[in-house]
């Protein structure tokens, strides 16, 4: 729109055409006030009925909460004003009238139930604390580039429409690709191992998961973003360096860029910034920490999975963020390397916060032979793999890596109660739109 001012850059003195939402009317008899609001705050317009033309007034005043408008006028200093300024109008378009009955409250008067929220998104998002949590999670997702770039690593966009899964075949989601069976991707695990072994060495992506996950949980979405870095020459402590590194910088950016969204997440006060060297702690030390806790019915025993209740009982125990390192081979994927001296320990981490799995990984089998029989462990066709594993016979570096869930991510920062919260427009068993 030509010659329109931001609310937040009038002036006084200025003439200015400002656009925006009608966040309020407010009739106190011979003066009336709109609240307009747009992307960088609000103003107040002053009516003065007396002094102004009746039409202005009527327009003015009897427009719905939440249409769009514009208004044209000089820009005065108010004390009085929440902002210190208000607009003497001269003319006022309503461009686009809203429904007097509005599906939620966008002022925040009256809560809404997720639900509720989730369908009617865009008005979800006119609150000052729901569109905060997207602001900061672009900022996150700014920080997290700029801090793989910091580790000489290129971005890359691998595909979505696969023909195998790589995370267990109970989790995929198929579809019809030209009268053929396919799949959405579950990860770009296989994908970013390729590009790393090509010779560009260190890479990440941020992209879509796909996860036909039986569980309605508040951590687990159907489709996620998740954030994922490869690196040739790496082994899993590096990569578990390259994570925290990441993490942390998520938190620095969000409380040095932030201050206005956690402000209006009334987190401004609380807001840590975690620090770096999260405790490594190995799969038998977890477990024993956990049967320690007497918190569950029945003792871990060595090749167990952590059990939610387990994770719960270790997130108490240990707190913040913290890695669980050393798993027994049996519990991780066939791509994951054991330890070289001990076949029955891998190589696989998980970084935990603080009983929440942000991240897993770790370093990758490169030696083609044990690849194959990773494959057939695991009761794969290593044959429907053959685009993957025959690149490992042409130069195959030793590398690690791990995928991070960038949903976990920005709710474990801001203390998010659903994962719902941190996506604009979550896909879970019962969401398929909007
Ligand atoms: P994994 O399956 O553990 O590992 O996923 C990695 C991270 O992605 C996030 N995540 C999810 N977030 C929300 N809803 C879901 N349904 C969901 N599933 C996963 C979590 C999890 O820690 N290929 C490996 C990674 C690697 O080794 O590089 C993988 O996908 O935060």
């Amino acid at each position: 729109m030509e010659d329109r001012t931001y609310t937040a850059d009038a002036e006084p003195g200025d003439s200015v055409t400002v656009a925006g939402w009608v966040h309020e009317v407010r009739d106190l008899g011979g003066i009336a006030f709109l609240i307009l609001r747009d992307s960088t705050g609000k103003i107040q317009v002053k009516f003065e009925k007396d002094e102004m033309d009746d039409d202005l007034v009527e327009t003015g005043l009897g427009v719905h909460r939440e249409s769009v408008v514009s208004v044209s006028g000089d820009v005065e200093e108010e004390d009085r004003a929440p902002t210190g300024v208000e607009i003497v109008p001269q003319s006022l378009e309503v461009i686009s009238e809203a429904d007097p009955e509005l599906p939620l409250d966008p002022s925040g008067k009256v809560d809404a139930e997720l639900s509720t929220r989730l369908d009617n998104r865009t008005l979800d998002l006119r609150k000052d604390e729901v569109k905060a949590v997207f602001e900061i999670r672009a900022e996150i997702q700014r920080a997290v580039r700029e801090t793989f770039r910091t580790h000489d690593c290129t971005e890359i966009n691998t595909p979505k429409i696969v023909a195998t899964g790589t995370e267990g075949g109970t989790e995929l989601f198929p579809i019809t690709y030209f009268g053929e069976e396919a799949f959405m991707n579950q990860s770009p695990q296989l994908f970013k191992q390729l590009i790393a072994g090509s010779g560009v060495e260190r890479v990440f992506e941020i992209g879509p998961i796909f996860r036909a996950e039986e569980h309605n949980t508040p951590r687990h979405l159907n489709e996620a973003t998740s954030i994922d870095f490869e690196g040739a020459f790496c082994d899993h402590n590096d990569a578990m360096d390259v994570a925290e590194d990441v993490v942390v910088a998520a938190y620095e950016a969000v409380a040095e860029n932030c201050e206005e969204q956690l402000e209006a997440l009334d987190l401004a006060a609380e807001f840590e910034v975690p620090d770096a060297d999260f405790p490594r702690i190995s799969y038998e030390e977890a477990i024993e920490r956990v049967n320690a806790t007497g918190a569950l019915d029945e003792q871990l025993v060595w090749g167990d999975d952590l059990s939610t209740e387990a994770e719960k009982a270790l997130g108490d125990d240990v707190g913040g963020h913290y890695f669980v390192t050393d798993w027994p081979s049996e519990v991780k994927p066939f791509y994951i390397m054991d330890h070289e001296d001990d076949e029955q320990l891998s190589t696989g981490f998980d970084l935990m916060h603080p009983d929440l799995e942000l991240v897993s990984g770790g370093q990758r089998e490169h030696r083609y032979d044990q690849l194959i029989e990773g494959f057939e462990q695991q009761g794969l066709n290593p044959d429907e793999f053959e685009y993957y594993t025959k690149m490992f016979k042409y130069g195959m570096p030793p590398h690690a890596g791990w995928g991070m869930g960038a949903e976990r991510l920005v709710m474990t920062i801001l203390g998010l109660e659903n994962i719902r919260e941190a996506v604009l427009f979550p896909r879970d068993r019962q969401r398929l739109s909007p």
